[in-house]
C-alpha cells in the first residue's frame, strides 16, 4: 500500500513500525527530527494523517481575548508581557470585555480563546465575571480558557483546591482549555527561560485533574529556542504518556518561537524545514492524539498550508486579533475569512471541513445557532 523510497536509510525501522501500527520511542523520535529526508519522513506523517482523517482538514470561526498583558512570571521567551505600571500594560474591565464582543457580534464566532498574564491585582472574582461576562453576550460559543499557569494561579488567590477553581470556572461557562504555558518540559530549559512559571510536574497534575474534571485541553511545545532535539521528544512522551492514562487532549500544536522583542532577540527564526519537522514528529510520537494543529499565526499561511501534507489536519481559525505573537514578530496576517481559510484548504488538496472546539463538523452557512 504505502511504497516508495526513502532517501534516508536510517528512516526504515521508523518505516516499519508506522505502517504497523506500533509506537515510537525516544530515539525514533529524535532520529525524526534529526534526519533530512523531510519528504521520506513527511510522506509516514502523512499516512497517519490520511488514516485517522483522510482529505479532511479542519478550521474553526473562533477570537481571541486577551484579559491582560500584565504578568509577573517574566519568561524570556515573551513579547506579550509588561509589568504593571508599564504605560503599554492594560487590563480589560467588564465593559471593555462586553465591548470586545460586540465589535463582532454579527459574525458566527464559535469560540472564544481567553488568556491572559499572571496579573496579582485581580482576584478571582474577576475571572469569575469574565466568563460570566462573555457568557452573557455570547451564549452559544465556547469558551476556551486559561492555561494551567493561570489555573494554579487560581488556586493560590482563590484558597481552592485545584479541582474546586475547575468546578467554580465550569459553572461560570469554561467549557475547554487550551494548551499553552508548558513550553518545553525540561528544568534545564526552565531554568534557562522560565524559572518562575510552573514546572511540568504542576503542569502535568494541573492537566490530568482537568481531565478527571471532564474538561478537554489542547497540549503545545514551544520550540526554536535553546531546547535540544532530546529535550523535545522527551516532551512529546511525556504528553503521550499523560494521554494514555486520561484520553483527554485534543489537538496538540507546536509553537514556533518568534524572538522579536523579546531579551532573546538574537536567535533567528525558526526555518520551514524544523517547522514541518515538528509537525511530522508530532504526528508520529502522539498517536494518541487524534489532532495535530498547524498553527498559521506561527508559521504563516503558506506553511501551514504545506503542512496539511506533512501531518496537520487543523489549521487554527480565523482569530483576526492576535497579540502574543505579533508582539514577537510575526509576519502573518492577523486574521483569515473563512473564505481565505476555505480556499487556502483546498488549494491544498484537502476537504475544508469548518468544525466546533469538539471537532463536530458545523453548518457553514453560520445560521445554527451561534449567538
Ligand atoms: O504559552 C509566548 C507561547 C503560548 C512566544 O490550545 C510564544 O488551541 C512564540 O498556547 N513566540 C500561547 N510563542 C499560545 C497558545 C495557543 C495558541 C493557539 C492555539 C492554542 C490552542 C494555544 O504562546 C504561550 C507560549 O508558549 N509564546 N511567547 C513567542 N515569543
Ligand atoms: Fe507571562 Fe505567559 Fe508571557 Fe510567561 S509567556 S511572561 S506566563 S504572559
Amino acid at each position: 500500500m504505502m511504497d516508495f523510497p526513502l532517501s534516508d536509510s536510517r528512516l526504515q525501522t521508523i518505516k516499519e513500525k508506522v505502517l504497523q501500527g506500533r509506537r515510537l520511542d525516544q530515539d525514533d523520535g529524535v532520529l525524526l527530527y534529526q534526519s533530512k529526508d523531510l519528504l521520506g519522513k513527511g510522506k509516514l506523517a502523512d499516512f497517519v494523517r490520511k488514516k485517522r482523517h483522510g482529505r479532511k482538514a479542519f478550521f474553526i470561526y473562533n477570537q481571541h481575548v486577551n484579559y491582560t498583558n500584565v504578568c509577573t512570571n517574566q519568561c524570556l521567551f515573551c513579547a506579550f508581557s509588561k509589568d504593571s505600571g508599564d504605560e503599554n500594560s492594560f487590563t480589560l474591565s467588564m465593559d471593555q470585555i462586553r465591548d470586545k464582543l460586540h465589535e463582532r457580534i454579527n459574525e458566527p464566532i464559535r469560540e472564544l480563546h481567553v488568556v491572559g498574564g499572571i496579573n496579582p491585582a485581580l482576584p478571582f472574582s474577576y475571572y469569575m465575571d469574565l466568563l460570566r461576562t462573555i457568557k452573557t453576550v455570547r451564549p452559544n460559543a465556547t469558551i476556551k480558557a486559561f492555561t494551567a499557569v493561570e489555573i494554579d494561579h487560581f488556586a493560590r488567590i482563590s484558597g481552592l483546591t485545584v479541582e474546586g477553581v475547575f468546578k467554580e470556572l465550569m459553572a461560570a461557562g469554561l467549557a475547554m482549555m487550551p494548551g499553552g504555558g508548558a513550553e518545553v518540559m525540561s528544568q534545564r530549559v526552565r531554568q534557562t527561560l522560565f524559572p518562575q512559571k510552573i514546572g511540568k510536574e504542576r503542569w502535568m497534575e494541573v492537566i490530568e485533574k482537568a481531565h478527571a474534571c471532564g474538561l478537554s485541553t489542547n497540549a503545545t511545545m514551544l520550540y526554536g529556542h535553546v531546547e535540544t532535539l532530546e529535550e523535545r521528544v522527551a516532551h512529546l512522551i511525556s504528553l503521550r504518556e499523560l494521554q494514555d492514562r486520561s484520553h483527554g487532549f485534543s489537538a496538540f500544536i507546536p509553537l514556533a518561537f518568534h524572538s522579536q522583542n523579546t531579551t532573546l532577540s538574537h536567535l533567528p527564526r525558526t526555518t520551514a524545514f524544523d517547522d514541518l519537522s515538528n509537525i511530522v514528529a508530532a504526528r508520529l510520537m502522539l498517536d494518541n492524539f487524534d489532532h495535530i494543529k498547524a498553527y498559521w499565526v506561527m508559521i504563516g499561511e503558506r506553511l501551514a498550508q504545506i503542512a496539511l501534507s506533512f501531518g496537520a489536519d487543523d489549521l487554527d481559525g480565523t482569530i483576526i486579533e492576535e497579540k502574543i505573537t505579533h508582539m514577537a514578530g510575526a509576519t502573518s496576517a492577523k486574521g483569515m475569512s473563512r473564505e481565505q481559510m476555505r480556499s487556502l484548504i483546498s488549494d491544498a488538496g484537502f476537504d475544508p471541513m469548518e468544525r466546533d472546539s469538539f471537532y463536530q463538523i458545523v453548518d457553514e452557512s453560520g445560521q445554527n445557532g451561534v449567538g
